[in-house]
Formats: structure tokens, sequence, C-alpha cells
């Protein structure tokens, strides 16, 4: 098979979307394919979380509405912590309703996403118009979508055809979407970026049905592009050395996939 394209060349390619570019570039100049997954419930705490892991990452997950204290002053600050360490934002909100209603939920309520968030993730299962909606708000700032198409959890109903359903609405509305949050790699267009949850060193489940994959099973020999790892390193008494410790082996399995 063709020597396969690293995220720097991908990222220079005419028809990757701009974000995607973006972020392709941060991980090749920041050698981090990692994304913290910042799951905690104090705005101090997330904000301390983009201040000492915000080196480490290509990308900052979040969930704005399991935060017991949110203002816009939060969402401000993130905005500049991921402007001073260059990583990217992505709210983990999995749109899932008509277009009308995604579009309010996107750029109203208390959290204004739109405002803040680079990355946004939606499920396919309303059809097209979940990303009319979205995009209507998100394609004027320059924001992308990505597209759920497998999850990690024990009894996803996310596979098999539907997967595929997925890969084909992504393909067909990249202007807006720019990847997946999939276990593995499920589409060969090197533009789309793929970003996999549930990883973690030891591998095994946390008894509410997450399932954990090690980053060397999901980078080098499923062939997803970023690992997602929230409580492998937020429950780590040093957050900070166990970032290093998943940005590392992250890294390290995609030089070796690209070696292969
Ligand atoms: P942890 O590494 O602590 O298990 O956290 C995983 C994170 O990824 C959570 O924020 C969860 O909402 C998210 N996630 C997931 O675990 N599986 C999916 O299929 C999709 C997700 O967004």
């Amino acid at each position: 098979s063709c020597k396969e394209l690293g995220y720097g060349a991908r990222a220079g390619l005419s028809d990757t979307y701009p974000l995607a570019a973006r972020l392709l570039k941060i991980m090749e100049d920041k050698k981090s394919n990692l994304c913290v997954s910042a799951d905690v419930t104090r705005s101090e705490e997330l904000l301390e979380i983009a201040v000492t892991l915000g080196p480490l990452i290509c990308v900052l997950k979040t969930h704005v509405d399991i935060l017991q204290d949110f203002t816009s002053d939060v969402a401000s600050n993130l905005k500049e912590l991921a402007t001073k360490h260059n990583f990217l934002i992505f709210e983990d909100r999995k749109f899932a309703d008509i277009g009308n209603t995604v579009k309010h939920q996107y750029e109203g309520g208390l959290y204004r996403i739109s405002s803040w968030a680079h990355i946004i993730n939606a499920h396919a299962l309303p059809g097209p118009g979940v990303l009319q909606g979205l995009g209507a708000v998100g394609k004027p700032l320059g924001h992308g979508c990505l597209l759920i198409a497998q999850m990690s959890s024990q009894g996803s109903l996310a596979t098999g055809d539907y997967t595929q359903a997925v890969v084909k609405m992504a393909e067909d509305h990249s202007d807006f979407v720019f990847g997946f949050i999939s276990g593995s790699k499920i589409s060969d267009k090197p533009g789309l970026v793929h970003m996999t949850p549930g990883v973690q060193m030891q591998t095994g489940g946390d008894g509410l049905g997450q399932q954990y994959s090690s980053p060397e099973d999901v980078i080098c020999t499923k062939g997803s592009d970023i690992i997602i790892v929230g409580r492998g390193i937020l429950a780590s008494p040093d957050r900070l050395r166990a970032a290093e410790e998943y940005r590392t082996a992250g890294w390290e399995s995609y030089l070796k996939r690209l070696s292969q």
C-alpha cells in the first residue's frame, strides 16, 4: 500500500477543511495527538487543567454543562489559554435534534457554545438537518463539527451500516464536518480527522459501560489520529506527568504507524 501521509502533509492538502488543517498543524508543531477530556465540575479546576496541560495537548475537550459555576468569564479565559498554548477547544455537546433546535442550542442559551468552541460534535441520527442547523451558526465563524460514527460504550448501537452511513454524511458535508468520533479509522480521506475516546494505559472499563483501549492500539493498530483521555489523566495524583506519558505514548504510536 502507499506510504501514509503524516499530520503535517495532510494539513497542507488543498481540500482539507481550514479548521482541520489548523488542528493537524498544531499536532505536527507540538508533536501531540493528545486531547484531554477535562471532565470536572468546577470552573477553577477546568482552567487549572488548561493552564498546566495546555502546552502538551492539541485539543481540550469540555462538557460545560457539568460545571456547577459556569460564567461567560470562564469561556473567555479558556479562549485566551487556547491562544496562549496553541490548542483548540472542543465542546462535547453531542447535538442530536432537528436543525432549528440545535442552531439555538449551539448559539444561545447559557453557554453560547459557538462563541468559544472551535469544535463541536453531533449525532447523525436526525439526518443532515442537524448539520444544516449547526452549520448556519458555525460555518461563518470558521468552526467545525465531528460526527459521532462509533461510541466506546458497551452495547453501542452506532455500528455497521449506521457507521457507514455516518461516513457518507461526513464526506457529503465536508464544508463543515471535518472528522469523526470513532474507535478506528473509518474514512480514507486524508483531510478527515479521527478522534477516539475510551483510552487508558490500563484496558478494561469503568463499571458504567465505558470500555478502554490503549494509545498504541488506537493510534497504531486502529489508525485513529487523536486519543481522547479523561480519567486516565484526571485521576492521577500527578496530572502533568500522566499527560506527558499519554502524549509520549500517542506520539510514539503515530511514528510507529508511519514507519510501517
Ligand atoms: P474517560 O477517559 O474519563 O473515560 O472520559 C471519556 C470522555 O469521552 C468523556 O467525556 C465522554 O463523555 C467522552 N466520550 C466517550 O467516552 N465515548 C464516546 O463514545 C464518546 C465520548 O464523547
